[in-house]
């Protein structure tokens, strides 16, 4: 059984247990289900993470459940031989900084971009990383209980966006396994109060600033918002009916963090994202959704009309992913 490795490679060892930086609710709900389900085998861990928590409804719900995460600059006494398990995250991810502890082990639910050798991995494509961490509980004879069950509940409802983004069966099947569990009214009391008074400054600049080019949707905001908040606002810019790719982009550090949905099956998010911002910043990821940047540096080699050049790049990549698809479509 696989979470026993895991258990057998962490014993007598000092353990970190590390998310992507800026983490969010699934990252810090999958450690915190890991660091319970080690303490049960008798194996102490520390959550850890760099970035910071951004969204005060994060924050929120890592007092209501306990979840105690430790920023790197307040950890001291970390060595070369402790042992890190990246959670939510894989070593090598832009997204992760490098500690100086030893990456012996991986649990996450994205596809891997740069490999790397773990003593234990378990990475499985799904909608969310506590689907995978609920499954250890499941297959083991760990209880499960309440707080945890709530925690990991929340982390696949925020992660899939209610059962809407990335969701698979088996996060149904730990969905349904840790309903039994859980406190549904906590859930919804959190549910319900993870919008704050700047997210919606944020909408309403994307909503002022929305353009539309055939099935495009782009919205800048001149302001730095948290990863998270800009994907919301690109989520809910593909919800319009007409758009069925959103970009939607945030002042960051003098350049633009991008967020990049698509519903449609012509283009990949990740390559058009990636290809869009070639030479002035760069991004990737999945078929639905992706993440980039624009440097301040590539910005300013766009000279005046940086909005413009920067429409002009993503319907020019999209133009060929289009004939790239239909092309293979005649061939079939
Ligand atoms: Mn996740």
């Amino acid at each position: 059984m696989k979470w026993s490795k895991l258990v057998e490679l962490l014993e007598n060892q000092v353990v970190y247990l590390q998310t992507h930086n800026y983490p969010d609710p699934d990252s810090l709900a999958s450690a915190y289900g890991i660091q319970v389900f080690l303490r049960a085998h008798g194996v102490d861990s520390v959550i850890c993470y760099a970035g910071n928590i951004e969204k005060n409804s994060t924050k929120h719900m890592m007092e209501e459940f306990g979840i105690e995460a430790v920023h790197i600059d307040d950890i001291q006494d970390m060595k070369e031989s402790d042992y890190i398990v990246t959670i939510d995250a894989q070593k090598y991810n832009s997204n992760i900084t490098d500690f100086p502890g030893d990456e012996v082990a991986c649990i996450d639910h994205h596809s891997t971009i740069t490999p790397c050798a773990y003593k234990y991995s378990d990475i499985r494509i799904c909608g969310a990383c506590s689907s995978i961490v609920a499954s250890y509980f499941k297959e083991s004879e760990v209880s499960m209980d309440a707080n945890t069950a709530t925690a990991l509940l929340y982390g696949i409802k925020m992660d899939t966006d209610s059962f809407n983004r990335g969701v698979t069966a088996f996060d149904i099947e730990m969905f349904s396994y840790l309903h039994a569990y859980a406190d549904n009214k906590r859930i919804s009391a959190l549910y319900n109060n993870n919008m704050e008074i700047e997210d919606l400054y944020a909408y309403g600049e994307a909503i002022r600033n929305i353009k539309i080019f055939d099935n495009v949707g782009f919205a800048s905001i001149s302001f730095d918002c948290p990863d998270a908040l800009i994907a919301m606002i690109s989520d809910f810019i593909l919800g319009l009916d007409v758009v069925e790719l959103s970009v939607v982009y945030a002042t960051r550090d003098g350049g633009y963090k991008f967020s990049v949905r698509n519903e449609t099956e012509f283009y990949h998010a990740g390559t058009v994202t990636q290809k869009a911002l070639e030479g002035i910043g760069g991004g990737g990821g999945h078929f639905t959704m992706a993440g980039g940047f624009a440097t301040k540096e590539g910005l300013e080699s766009l000279g005046q009309n940086a909005h413009f050049a920067i429409r002009q790049r993503f319907m020019d990549v999209i133009q060929q992913e289009l004939e790239v698809y239909r092309s293979k479509k005649e061939e079939r």
